[in-house]
């Protein structure tokens, strides 16, 4: 086998050739200095894998080959027609390897397999189609001025080389949120996966010359983030980094950014999302929907409904119905279609998890369910419920990115609203109420990029998703996502006014 290509097993035992080198203009290459790093199937905590880790040179030439496609046959190169057939074409590849990359998905992310094939892969697949749709249609204005011999107009012009860092909670997801509005707008990119999950972002790169993208359209470059991720946010030949991940981190990225050439900087960080159950409100669907807010992707979601505030009239009622579906929720084999929720994504995932469920106890909040690891072997926790919790505890005031709620009653509408905007996070809020008007009330008053209101979770490709306060800055999905790829040129043109 090449440096650059090793074998595994798929959960079903078929065996396949993936890619594990470096992915520029096209090809799989090693790093220069020949730098891996493993990656670890969390189900069995066994090494999957060695792919390579890109260090500043490999990084360099990442760029380089993105900057060549930029100015050669992308961009201004390549009419948005084109580009969209090229994006409709590696949905249809994805869409036909869907199996296999969610296969790949269980093994490096634990995800279960159904989730991953029909949910994350799913909407990655729409959500390039959408891109596709707007490749050609993201035209500018003509603006009418004050002088009627002239005639103003704008162009949305590609940004140029775009450096995307991703996060490992939706490997797949958040590869198609980022290279779909890029490709769309007429950008290249430098695509950094995360080190914990390298694997399908590889094997995506088969498909994009499968598909017949130009050669340094997209490169993908897996490594360690404070080396490769580093290179890419102080590189002075990247204009624009786009970064779903850590608060912390998307701190250090606009400090790179800062600190090089001032490049465009889109940021979509964590949360502590709340989830308000009014009194009028259907309480078994409201438990279903803060079930779900919470153990989808066994929690570790940037807008994870991690606190729930129950109106007291209801409280009694609402936590014994949510215990109950906690305790329904099938924790275990990421391979078996039945299974909801699978193991934590790393080592340290699961550490830091079980942390907060230690210092939780110790804080004095009460264990309604759940409440530690699940089995002896991988990274399985436990759905965990915590009452008797108060505001200034770590478990309600941090994210923790597990399958770990905290609850608490409230009385009035207004201290429900209070308690919810209480966090220096805004990415998600929901609500669950049948009073109309109050449903308008609170979601006006939510701060928060995206209100739910009797439901919790769903996205759509064309509806925008970002943050408020310290989740983020700009908006991915939808339209509003364009911008963050293009460049408004305002031509002004003269066609009669002469100068004396
Ligand atoms: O995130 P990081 P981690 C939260 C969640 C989780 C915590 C830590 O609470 O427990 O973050 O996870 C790259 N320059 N979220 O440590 O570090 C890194 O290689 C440039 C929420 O995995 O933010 C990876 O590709 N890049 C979140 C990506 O950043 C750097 C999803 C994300 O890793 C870098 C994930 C640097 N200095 C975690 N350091 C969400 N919003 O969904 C790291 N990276």
């Amino acid at each position: 086998m090449s440096k650059v290509h090793t074998t595994i097993a798929l959960p079903t035992g078929q065996k396949i050739t993936i890619p594990t080198g470096l992915f520029i203009n096209n090809e799989f290459v090693p790093a220069l200095g020949g730098e891996t790093l493993e990656t670890v199937n969390p189900s069995t905590e066994e090494v999957i894998c060695s792919v390579s880790a890109a260090q500043a040179a490999d990084i360099d030439r990442a760029v380089q080959a993105a900057r060549t496609a930029f100015k050669t046959t992308w961009g201004k190169h390549c009419p948005g027609t084109e580009r969209g057939k090229l994006m409709h074409k590696l949905a249809d590849l994805m869409e036909r390897d869907a199996q296999v990359l969610a296969e790949l998905e269980a093994v490096d992310n634990g995800k279960p397999v159904k989730i991953a094939r029909d949910f994350d892969i799913g909407d990655s697949v729409g959500c390039i189609r959408y891109y596709a749709g707007w490749a050609d249609k993201n035209h500018g204005q003509t603006i009418e001025t004050n002088d009627l011999q002239k005639l103003a107009y704008t162009k949305h012009e590609p940004i140029g080389v775009c450096g995307q860092i991703i996060p490992w909670n939706y490997p797949i997801q958040m590869w198609a949120w980022k290279v779909a509005p890029a490709l769309a707008c007429g950008c290249t990119i430098v695509m950094k996966p995360s080190e914990l999950t390298p694997l399908s972002a590889l094997k995506l790169c088969e498909l994009i010359v499968e598909a017949g993208f130009p050669p340094g359209v997209l490169n993908c470059v897996p490594g360690y983030g404070a080396v490769a991720g580093h290179a890419l946010t102080y590189h002075l030949d990247v204009d624009k980094v786009a970064f779903t991940g850590s608060t912390i981190t998307g701190r250090k990225i606009m400090e790179a950014a800062a600190k090089s050439n001032l490049k465009k900087v889109t940021l979509e960080l964590g949360g502590k999302s709340p989830n308000l159950i009014f009194e009028s409100a259907d309480l078994d669907q409201a438990a279903n929907w803060c079930l779900l807010g919470i153990t989808y992707n066994m929690g570790q979601d940037c807008t994870a409904g991690s606190r729930v505030y129950v109106q007291d009239t209801v409280y009694d009622k609402f936590i014994q119905l949510l215990v109950k579906k906690f305790e329904q929720v099938k924790v275990g084999n990421p391979y078996d279609e039945k299974t909801f929720n699978g193991p934590l994504v790393s080592k340290g995932q699961f550490e830091k998890v079980l942390g907060f469920i230690e210092e939780g106890k110790k804080a004095g909040a009460k264990v309604l369910t759940g409440g530690g690891r699940e089995g002896t072997k991988g990274y399985f926790v436990k759905p965990t419920i915590f009452a008797g919790v108060h505001p200034e505890m770590r478990i309600v005031k941090e994210e923790i990115f597990g399958p770990v709620l905290a609850v608490a009653a409230f009385k009035t509408e207004a201290e429900a609203i209070s308690l919810a905007n209480a966090t220096t996070y805004g990415l998600g809020a929901g609500l669950h109420s049948n009073d109309a008007k109050q449903c308008m009330r609170v979601s006006g008053a939510l701060e928060a990029g995206t209100v739910w209101v009797n439901q919790y979770n769903l996205l759509n490709n064309n509806v925008p998703f970002g943050g408020y306060k310290q989740s983020g800055i700009g908006r991915e999905l939808g339209q509003y996502a364009l911008a963050n790829y293009t460049n408004v040129k305002a031509v002004h043109f003269n066609y009669g006014e002469e100068l004396e």
